[in-house]
Parts: structure tokens; C-alpha cells; sequence
């Protein structure tokens, strides 16, 4: 019976390309299930769109030194190209600075104030004052009050998932300038999640939930079962959408609330251009909304979204929230920020035309119920044993022979065997199979079960040897191969949500188009006869659906990679640039001596501070120094060093320094002596210390 479906996958931040991660764990699951529910003669809108706002894409603007504007025109483009190349079909791939998402989230969010579904409230919320700006979300790094992962942002820890205000933070730090923030009132809007635990409770807990991923449904209860607070839906930000209401001036709303509005926008651009009315696909009690995302996101599409939806009132939930988990790279984490990715532009290009190898290693090895390592020999190794050696051998096979007997028309078969039916009614089964895979969301197991399809094909093909029949009984031959065709006819419809590019390929070999009326998924179990004898196969050589990866193409990636990792190391370690020019007589007035370290012991009650006593060849002095965390005293006493003789004297910790001595930095960024003759220390500045 068809069904009416909204699928939704993440909306993409435009702060950088997508990688393989963002398509093993949302885009082509989504696109799997999507393709799958067409096909199957459902209702289906598949939704996303780039996600423009938030930090993320001003901190990328100031670090490329152009507007936000313009790093989200850019990599809209690119992400836009990439999922087409991909084969991800959107129905809608939209942008949430589109004026529709403008107007549709600003109107979501009047309708929630004026029916007082928001707590207005003036808080102290951190702020910078060398940076003059108010720090959220990945404007403040600090320790997660749940994990203790050093590396939070301020709205949401990365390494637990929990979702946070920002002044929940330990030792919060700016991440503009790295200072301690301090705390300054604002007047912000708090959707009250308190007042929406009794719901989230009923729907997700006590509710038909159960069946969410184990992953999904286990982090949403323990955040739950901890209590839900109020969380601000408003930033004194200046880039995003303003805040429509009075008092809202100079703000805007927070990312998070706007984002997944955008699937609402997205779908009302849609609707518009298809001439579909897009409230029977967010508010139709009969249509299934599904959400697609990275297993980050899960907070804010079970709990905080479904708030909001539900505090509106007119929408429908989701049905299910189908979270992945991460994929790895060579044993690390996939990072956008320390280039350990492989780019989709970059893949294209490396391996034209090879959209589906990627989409079937990243389905074949998907991180669905963990954490998952993508590695270019595992690559390798789906294309050249599975995609080449099964299925492309076999469709090769039925192609060749069926044009070298009989000139590319389909046989007639005389009389089955008890092998043909069986295999014929095995076939039939597979429908059903796999259907039964995508719906309960694992793609990994559906992606096995078109393989074992192919190697149904080819078992039978092997074990009936029409190679050799055909020199000793050609109507055997002839039902074998009508056999064989029959499977490449289910592959061809089969294979489609997970492999578009090779069905295509696949279709226009077996001239699927050519046929009175195409096979449908069902077709494919209810159907007896998929490629009618007499039926013309497309005239010349097939093309191949697979080539072999050979090594040399796999060692060029990891080449690639370990590239990527020592330019980030030498990136991380950048040379300081220099400084402002100064005059000879600035110089001048430096007076530089060679002296000795006669004695040196540690300040008490501080880490970093030396007191040694120099001699500078004028006299014998005391100097501070911050050498501590880098030297014992005894490994310093009797070492040269240059000095700094005639800075002013300064009091530290009430010991009098009469001077400085330079040292450098090794490339690790430990302390050492200035010494011309090691290289380590090339290219960093001399420093006093
Ligand atoms: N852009 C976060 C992310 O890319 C965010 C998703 C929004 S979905 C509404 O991980
Ligand atoms: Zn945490």
C-alpha cells in the first residue's frame, strides 16, 4: 500500500566539502531508503539543504579572511554538486539562507512567543572582552560537565553527545583568543525543556520507541532520565536569522533552532515548484517523518526539535531518528579541521565514474551499530572480490554469451529442471529480503544480500556450465541462459538503492526500456518471466560495470593521506611571523652578553620559575627565569647562555631580575638553549626568558 514519507537527512554545515563520514553515516542511508520507498510506489520526499548559519561557518569566514557569506556560497556549490555526483536523490536540496527558510523559521518562532511557549530571561552568559563578543556554541571550548572531554563546545560535547548551556562548561576558554571569559548579562529565550519531559517521556519512553536503534533510544534516556533544562533558542550573534520580536534587535536565533526548519522550508520550496501541498508532509497524522543524521545530532532531533514541533502544535513527530555512528579513516578520527578526509571532489577525481564502489564499500561497511574504520584496502577489496569478481563477472557473463549464442536476443527455455526453479523461486525471495533489511535500517546486511543475489547468479551459472552445454545440448543451454537472464534482470531492479549508477548501467545493457512496462521492485518476486524470450539485449561489447583498484592506486591514497598528516603537523607547528621592523639604533640599545650559569635553584611555590646567578663578564647577578617546566636546576649550572643585560630590573615573587637570558623553542615546543649548530630550533624566535 503506498505510503506518504518525509525523509530527511542533516543538513550539511557549508564549512568545508563533505566527505566520505557524512556519506557512510547519512547520505547514502538516506538515500538507500529514500530510492527504496520510490520504488516500492510510495510518496516520498526526500529533503536537505545546506545549514548556512552558526559558528561553524564564521570562524571557517575569519580564517580564510572573507564574509560568511562568502564561505557559504562557495561550499553550497560544492556540496550541492557533490551529493548529484553522489547519486543522493534529493527531492529538495535547499539553503537556510533562502528567504523562504528565513520567513518560515522566523514565523516558528512568533507563533512559540506569543504562545508563551518561551522563558524570556536575563542570564550572565560568558563573553570576551578582548574580542568584544558574547561566546556560544563553538565560540567557547571547555570541559564537559558529563564526559570531562576536554575539547567541548558550548552548546554540545562532541565526544558524549550531550547537548549544554555554555556556562555549564568547566574552565571554559575562548576560542577567538584563547582568554578566560568572563560573565556579562544578556537577555535571551529559553525553550523550557523541563516542561516537555512529561511528553518525551510519554512518546519516546513509555511510547512505541523500543524499536529506535539501541544507540538512539539509549542516549536519548539517559539524557531524559537526567533531567531536561532550559536551553536559550537565542545568540547575540550577528550572523544567522534575527530574532523576529521586540527586544530581539542584534540578535539572532541559535543554529540549532533554526536547522532543522530548514527540512520545513526545504519542503515548502519543493512543494511550490511541484505545485504539492507541503502540509500533507508535516502534518498529516498518515506520513512518516524520518530523520537521518550522524549520532551527534541525535539530542537536538529527539528531544529539542520534537519540543519545538510539539510546543507549535500542529506538526507531526518523527517516527524514527535512524542516528549513525562515526566513521573512522585509517584507524583516526575523520577531521575536517586536520584535513584526515577523503573529500568527495577529491575521490571523483581519483576515481571517475566509480560513484558506486564508494557507495557500496561505505554501505558494506557501514558504522551502524558502532564505531567503523574505513580502510583503502577493505576499498579495495568490495570492489575487486565482491563488486568485480561476483557481480560484474556475472552480469559480464550473461551478456557476452547471451550475444555469442544468440546475438544478444533472449532464448527461449524448453523445460525446467528442478535447478531452474528452485533458483527462479530463490530469486523471487529476494524482494522480500532485502526490503526487510532497509526498513529496519541496516543497510550493511542489505547490501549483502544483493551480493548474495549475485552469487546466487553465479553458482548457478558455474554449476550449469553453459560453456560447455552449448556444444552438446543447445536447448539446455538456451533455459540456463534464459535462467541467468532473469537474475540479471532482478539485479538490475535490485540493485538501484544502493547502487544507482551500476542499475542504470545494468538496465541499459538488458534494455529495461524497451520492455511493454518496466519491472517494478515487487515485479521482481510476483512476476514469472522479468526478460521475455525474444526480448534484444543492447546491440556491441557490454560495457563493464566494475574495474579492478589495483594497488598502486590504493598506495596513491594512503600516500595522499600520510601527506595530508605531515602538512597538518608542519601547519600546527607554524612559523611565527615576524615581527614589526625596528631601527638599527632600536638594536643598538640591546645589550647583548655572553655569560655562565654559576648557580640555579627553583623559586618555591611556582613551576615555571629558575633563580639563577649569572655571570655576565660585568658581574655576577641574579636573574628570574621561566625555564622551569623545560630544565632541572643542576642541568642548567655551567651552561653559556646570551643575556639581556641591560633590561629595567623587575621584582618576581619579590626576588629582583636584573636581566633575561634567550633561549629558543625545539620543534616539539620544548625550551632549549640557543645552540646555531642544531637544527631543531630553526626558524623560531629567540625569546627571553
Ligand atoms: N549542520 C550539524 C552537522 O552538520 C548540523 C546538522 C543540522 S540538521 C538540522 O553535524
Ligand atoms: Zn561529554
Amino acid at each position: 500500500m503506498s505510503k506518504r514519507y518525509t525523509i530527511t537527512a542533516a543538513l550539511p554545515y557549508t564549512n568545508g566539502p563533505i566527505h566520505i563520514g557524512h556519506l557512510a553515516g547519512v547520505y547514502v542511508p538516506a538515500d538507500i531508503y529514500s530510492r527504496y520507498l520510490r520504488l516500492t510506489g510510495n510518496d516520498v520526499a526526500f529533503i536537505c539543504g545546506s545549514d548556512e548559519h552558526g559558528v561553524p561557518i564564521t570562524i571557517k569566514a575569519k580564517k580564510e579572511g572573507v564574509t560568511p557569506q562568502d564561505i557559504v556560497d562557495k561550499y553550497h556549490a560544492i556540496i550541492k554538486t557533490s551529493f548529484e555526483d553522489f547519486g543522493i536523490s534529493f527531492d529538495n536540496y535547499s539553503r537556510t539562507s533562502a528567504k523562504i527558510h528565513h520567513d518560515t523559521a522566523s514565523e516558528f518562532f512568533k507563533t512559540l512567543y506569543e504562545k508563551n511557549e518561551f522563558v524570556e530571561e536575563v542570564s550572565e552568559q560568558l563573553y570576551d572582552a578582548e574580542a568584544n563578543q558574547f561566546l556560544a556554541d563553538r565560540f567557547v571550548i571547555g570541559t564537559c560537565p558529563k564526559c570531562g572531554y576536554e575539547e567541548a563546545y558550548g552548546d554540545q560535547c562532541e565526544n558524549c553527545g550531550t547537548s549544554h548551556n555554555a556556562t555549564d562548561l568547566i574552565n571554559p576558554k575562548s576560542a577567538i583568543t584563547g582568554n578566560t571569559p568572563t560573565l556579562k548579562e544578556t537577555k535571551h529565550w529559553f525553550l523550557p525543556l523541563n516542561k516537555h519531559e512529561e511528553f518525551l517521556t510519554e512518546w519516546i519512553l513509555n511510547g512505541h520507541k523500543k524499536d529506535w536503534k539501541p544507540n538512539v533510544y539509549g542516549q536519548v534516556k539517559s539524557w531524559i532520565d537526567d533531567g531536561l533544562r532550559p536551553r536559550a533558542v537565542t545568540r547575540d550573534l550577528d550572523w544567522g536569522i534575527p530574532v523576529p520580536i521586540e527586544g530581539g534587535e542584534g540578535k539572532v536565533l541559535y543554529v540549532w533552532f533554526d536547522a532543522p526548519i530548514g527540512y520545513i522550508s526545504a519542503t515548502k520550496e519543493w512543494a511550490e515548484r511541484e505545485g504539492k501541498n507541503w502540509e500533507d508532509y508535516w502534518k498529516d497524522e498518515d506520513t512518516t517523518l524520518v530523520h537521518f543524521i550522524g549520532k551527534d545530532n541525535i539530542v537536538f532531533h529527539c528531544i529539542i526539535f520534537p519540543s519545538m514541533l510539539k510546543a507549535e502544535g500542529s506538526y507531526i513527530l518523527p517516527e524514527n531518528v535512524p542516528a549513525n555512528e562515526f566513521l573512522n579513516l585509517e584507524g583516526n578520527k575523520l577531521s575536517t579541521s586536520k584535513n584526515w578526509a577523503v573529500w568527495l571532489p577529491d575521490y571523483l577525481q581519483d576515481f571517475p565514474n566509480q560513484q558506486d564502489v564508494l557507495r557500496y564499500a561505505l554501505t558494506a561497511n557501514a558504522p551502524e551499530t558502532k564505531d567503523n574504520d574505513f580502510t583503502w584496502k577493505d576499498f579495495q577489496a568490495r570492489n575487486n572480490n565482491e563488486l568485480v569478481a561476483i557481480f560484474g563477472n556475472f552480469i559480464n557473463r550473461v551478456a557476452v554469451l547471451t550475444n555469442k549464442y544468440y546475438n544478444g536476443v533472449i532464448p527461449e527455455s524448453s523445460g525446467f529442471k528442478a535447478i531452474d526453479e528452485d533458483t527462479l523461486a530463490a530469486v523471487k525471495a529476494y524482494p522480500a529480503v532485502i526490503s526487510s533489511s532497509i526498513e529496519r535500517y541496516r543497510f550493511r546486511e542489505a547490501s549483502q544480500e544483493l551480493m548474495n543475489l549475485a552469487r546466487l547468479g553465479n553458482k548457478y551459472l558455474a554449476d550449469e556450465e553453459p560453456w560447455k552445454t552449448i556444444k552438446t545440448d543447445e536447448e539446455r543451454t538456451k533455459t540456463v541462459m534464459f535462467v541467468a537472464l532473469q537474475i540479471a534482470s532482478a539485479l538490475a531492479v535490485l540493485s538501484e538503492p544502493i547502487l544507482p549508477f551500476t542499475s542504470e548501467k545494468l538496465k541499459t545493457i538488458l534494455c529495461h526500456s524497451e520492455l511493454e512496462s518496466e519491472s517494478t521492485w515487487n515485479d521482481v518476486s510476483t512476476k514469472d518471466i522479468l526478460l521475455p524470450s525474444g526480448h534484444q539485449l543492447q546491440e556491441g561489447k557490454p560495457e563493464l560495470l566494475f574495474t579492478k583498484i589495483e594497488d598502486k592506486q590504493i598506495e596513491a591514497q594512503l600516500e595522499k593521506l600520510e601527506a595530508s598528516k605531515k602538512a597538518n603537523e608542519a601547519a600546527n607547528k607554524a612559523t611565527e611571523p615576524q615581527k614589526d621592523e625596528i631601527t638599527f639604533e632600536d638594536f643598538t640599545k640591546l645589550d647583548l652578553r655572553v655569560g655562565t650559569i654559576l648557580e640555579a635553584e627553583k623559586m618555591p611555590k611556582t613551576k615555571k620559575l629558575l633563580v639563577l646567578k649569572v655571570d655576565t663578564g660585568i658581574d655576577t647577578r641574579t636573574i628570574v627565569s621561566g625555564i622551569a617546566e623545560s630544565f632541572k636546576p643542576e642541568e642548567v649550572v655551567g651552561k653559556r647562555v646570551t643575556v639581556l643585560v641591560n633590561l629595567a630590573p623587575r621584582k618576581l615573587r619579590g626576588v629582583e631580575s636584573q636581566g633575561m637570558i634567550l633561549m629558543t623553542e625545539d620543534a616539539s615546543g620544548n625550551l632549549v638553549f640557543v645552540n646555531p649548530d642544531d637544527s631543531s630550533g630553526v626558524g623560531n624566535g629567540l625569546q627571553i626568558s
